[in-house]
């Protein structure tokens, strides 16, 4: 048991009497779907996505609510909350996070499933399930998007059996079948510019029905789908081009990529991980002098390997055990490279 039922009874109770609920969720599946969520049960929410490429809430986020003015503020998937921001704000201010523990923030409601059981991996979305119901279909793009199975994924099962067949793991679902193609509609339409994602999200709000979506029964599906379509043709690229840097004597991939108009640098990582699950993978994409990395692995600590091989450059990251993201400036990439190789023992330290 991560969070207990008091703490999702206390979430939807918060909302539930709320008048003007400003919702800042990250931009990916897991934060999307927990935002479409709350909304579903508070329609008076508004809802603010994650501005700019890191997860943290800070002074940048000022300007929304002085302009909107909410009695409560959630944040949803973001992995850090910045003590300043808090202070900022003069109404509460509640916390829905699975990232790192921040249990030094004063004045928030702090909701984490690894404040009871740090091996907890809940995605938001299953939190905000729990707390706020579904619908169920929605709630599990969230929360299979960010790689986890929860056991009433059998109840979707029943009533789609078409869409997960006999998938049960969530790779197999992501890459291989048919409810993996709705994530990926969902996750794809939630990158590049700005106003298109803005866009995208009203139109994503108003899908009722995931065969809406997959089978493209609405102006706004075809619109959705041919969003999708365009970055996955990216998206193919990259991945093809990565594949390349598989060897089978090496334990490390590590392949980096400069010019593309969306940052699909977790997705490549993700799936080549899935179909070398023995690898570390590490994924980066340069913008503007730095290097901005995904990290995965199915069989490495990802996590500390990475707070090690960050030690002495200039750059930082953080993230999930197995799934971590980092940023390294552009001249520090090749000893970030060696330092990568050095902890999982490719070369002697
Ligand atoms: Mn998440």
């Amino acid at each position: 048991m991560s969070l207990s039922k008091a703490d999702y009874q206390k979430i939807r109770t918060l909302l539930h009497g709320a008048k003007k609920p400003l919702l800042i969720y990250d931009r990916d599946t897991d934060g999307f779907v927990s935002y479409l969520l709350l909304k579903r049960f508070q329609p008076h929410a508004i809802g603010v996505i994650n501005k700019g490429g890191s997860r943290s809430v800070g002074k940048q986020y000022l300007d929304s609510i002085e302009a909107n003015k909410p009695d409560i503020i959630f944040t949803l998937d973001m992995a850090t909350v910045e003590q300043e921001f808090i202070d900022a704000c003069s109404c509460p201010v509640v916390v829905i996070d699975h990232h790192e523990l921040h249990l030094n923030l004063k004045g928030v409601l702090y909701f984490n499933p690894k404040m009871n059981d740090p091996l907890a991996y809940h995605p938001t979305s299953f939190i905000c399930y729990l707390a706020v119901g579904g619908p169920l279909w929605l709630a599990l793009i969230g929360i299979i998007g960010d790689w986890y199975v929860p056991s009433f994924i059998d109840e979707a099962r029943r009533e789609y059996p078409s869409l997960f067949e006999d998938k049960n793991t969530p790779g197999s679902i992501i890459y291989e079948s048919r409810f993996g193609e709705i994530i990926k509609i969902f996750e794809y339409n939630l990158k590049g510019k700005v106003e298109d994602v803005h866009s995208a999200c009203r139109l994503l709000e108003g899908i009722s029905d995931p065969f809406e979506l997959l089978e493209q029964k609405s102006a706004a599906a075809k619109r959705l789908y041919s969003r999708y379509s365009k970055v996955l043709r990216e998206y193919k690229d990259i991945y093809n081009n990565a594949t390349e840097f598989v060897r089978e004597d090496s334990q490390l991939v590590f392949f980096t990529y400069v010019v593309s108009n969306y940052s699909l640098s977790g997705e490549v990582a993700e799936e080549l991980s899935y179909r070398n699950p023995e690898k570390l993978v590490v994924v980066g994409r340069e913008k503007e002098g730095f290097y901005y990395f995904s990290l995965r692995s199915k069989t490495h600590h990802v996590l500390n390997i990475l707070k090690k091989s960050l030690a002495e450059l200039n750059g930082n990251g953080g993230g999930h055990v197995q799934a971590c993201g980092a940023f390294v400036a552009k001249e520090d990439v090749p000893k970030f490279c060696e330092a990568v190789e050095r902890e999982i023992g490719i070369i002697q330290k």
